[in-house]
């Protein structure tokens, strides 16, 4: 029993959070700060989420890491030191650890624990929790820190399970450190995972073929040490450094101008896109405000990266076959070290998927419609069942017994995707209908944790103990988020931001679009007295 602010709870925790990545960390630290008795289940052995799973080589982070940590504890930011612009996997991870020890966030965190399903109560107001280690618990809050990208995509390839050499995934990498040296390696897949993992793996594999379906479009990282002078001006005002990042549509420090792509001459144009080559890294984005809105604005930012394509990649061929077709940022952009010059190594082979697919695994290696080809590894960097795949694969049940999976059978619908109707006291941490994966998702999950906490001690300080979205207001937020999204290029390609990378996944634009304009929703509907949801 936990003594609650004006009422006695007859709970085992007041709240339980699902995950131990940022948001699960985050969310602890947060409520147990409020006087709230919280539990953290982790499925995996270690805190970390996304970078604990994600440890393939050359994993490491396309945001800058001054941003890309959290900014809830100034300490914590000022005394943090990265190493590089862009942290490898190794270091967010342990910062992640750092966190969960400097705050003393073990104790309640229960590692090597899959929560399996989660039932609501109505008659006691209350999620009743099952784990896979057989914890029955209650909760009067269930926090979803689940992740966007935490459910691997195993594409079902016939005769994978009968492959006699070695299978891995991206994001289900081993801890012991894997060995491509003398050996035939195959990575199906050209997104972010695999265009970070393929310059190393083409450095150690005898041979390297690497099985593309869709180009995709990458510009350089130019990683390396972070200037003093730089983490010194950051330090020197993070506070504004991050307000000012906050206040972007993207939630990010991409340096954007507010003027249009076709405004400017070709040669002008042409030298904002190699400024930004040069400097590195998903500022690009940045280069003019219409590149999402204006498909021929759009297409000068593409034909640029297909030029240095051509001009990087020797074979032209081959260059050809790595230039992208689809509007650029349509699917997220990637950021590589040395990628299309791996093309140019006499061990490294592309392979084009969609001209012939892949039919079968066989056992000593793949076959495509025209051909086979020996490998002794496979690593399949084919990606995520994004947004929902977690959230869906859990046994949630709401009001009535209805499972979210059969609420979302036709696609993710809740408020500020925050919340569902039909499932009180459930909150989403950076799921589908908010900006989370379109933004940097630290100061997203900070914005979606504070909100959340704030919320529930608003409920604990007025004797409530049910929050619910109302249908009419989710209603028009599914609506806001799709119209949001419709007349930019982000709907127009087989992106995992539609689930069009999962055979059968109802195709509907997840993220929603617009940081500032969100946040800037979350405090009109406090402000008026948590307009779209009911309290009781
Ligand atoms: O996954 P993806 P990812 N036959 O879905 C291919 C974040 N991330 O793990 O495009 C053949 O992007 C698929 O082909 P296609 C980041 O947000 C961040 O690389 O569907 N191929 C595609 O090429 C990123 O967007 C970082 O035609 C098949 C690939 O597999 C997200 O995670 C690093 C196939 C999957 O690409 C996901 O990235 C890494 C099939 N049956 C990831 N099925 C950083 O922070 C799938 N593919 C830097």
């Amino acid at each position: 029993m936990t003594e609650t602010k004006g009422q006695m709870s007859a709970t085992d925790f007041d709240a339980v959070v699902v995950g131990g990545g940022f948001a699960g960390l985050y969310s602890l630290h947060k409520l147990r700060g409020q006087g709230l008795k919280v539990r953290v289940y982790e499925a995996g052995d270690g805190v970390g989420g996304t970078w604990f799973w994600n440890r393939y080589p050359g994993a490491r982070v396309d945001i800058q890491s001054l941003e890309y940590s959290y900014q809830f504890d100034e300490d914590l930011q000022q005394q943090w030191e990265w190493s590089e612009r862009y942290a490898p996997q190794s270091e967010l991870l342990t910062y992640a650890n750092h966190v969960a020890d400097r705050f003393n966030l073990r104790p309640d965190i229960q590692l090597n624990t899959r929560v399996t399903g989660a039932t609501y109560d109505e008659a006691a107001d209350l999620w009743q929790v099952s784990t896979s280690q057989g914890d029955k618990v209650t909760a009067r809050w269930l926090v979803m820190a689940t992740g966007c990208l935490s459910s691997t995509n195993t594409p079902d390839f016939p005769g994978l399970a009968d492959f006699k050499g070695r299978t891995f995934h991206t994001g289900a990498w081993p801890k012991e450190p894997v060995d491509f040296s003398g050996r035939r390696v195959g990575v199906i897949g050209t997104g972010s995972s695999a265009i970070q993992s393929i310059p190393l793996i083409a450095q150690q594999a005898t041979h390297l073929t690497v099985f593309q379906r869709t180009a995709n479009y990458s510009v350089p990282a130019h990683n390396g040490p972070i200037p003093e002078d730089v983490v010194r001006d950051v330090k020197g005002r993070y506070a504004d450094f991050r307000a000012a990042n906050n206040a972007t549509s993207l939630g990010a420090d991409w340096d954007y101008r507010a003027d249009l792509a076709m405004e400017h001459t070709e040669a002008e144009r042409e030298a904002e896109y190699e400024m930004r080559w040069q400097r590195g890294g998903l500022s690009f984005y940045g280069s003019y405000v219409d590149l999402l809105s204006d498909p021929v604005a759009n297409n000068t930012a593409a034909e640029f990266v297909r030029r240095k394509i051509r001009q990087i990649v020797k074979d032209p061929a081959v260059a050809e076959r790595l230039c992208p077709t689809t509007p650029l940022a349509c699917k997220r952009i990637c950021v590589d070290t040395g990628y299309y010059d791996t093309y140019n190594r006499s061990n490294v082979t592309l392979v084009d998927v969609k001209a012939a697919p892949i039919t079968a695994i066989t056992p000593t290696g793949l076959r495509t419609a025209d051909a086979d080809y020996e490998l002794d590894d496979i690593v399949l960097a084919t990606g995520f069942d994004a947004m929902t795949g977690t959230l869906t694969r859990m046994d949630i049940r709401g009001v009535g017994g209805v499972t979210l999976k059969d609420t979302w059978a036709e696609g993710p619908k809740n408020y500020l995707g925050l919340s569902v109707v039909g499932f009180p006291n459930l909150f989403i941490i950076a799921g589908p209908g908010s900006p989370s994966v379109l933004t940097n998702m630290l100061p997203s999950i900070e914005q979606h944790v504070n909100w959340i906490g704030d919320t529930i001690s608003y409920l604990r300080g007025h004797g409530l103990k049910r929050i619910e979205a109302t249908a009419p207001a989710q209603e028009a937020w599914v609506s806001h988020v799709n119209e949001t999204a419709a007349p930019t290029i982000l709907p127009t390609c087989n992106s995992w931001y539609l689930g069009a990378n999962i055979p059968g996944k109802p195709r509907v634009f997840m993220p929603y679009l617009g940081f500032a304009p969100y946040v800037a929703k979350c405090e009109e509907v406090v402000a008026n007295g948590y307009e779209g949801f009911a309290l009781a």
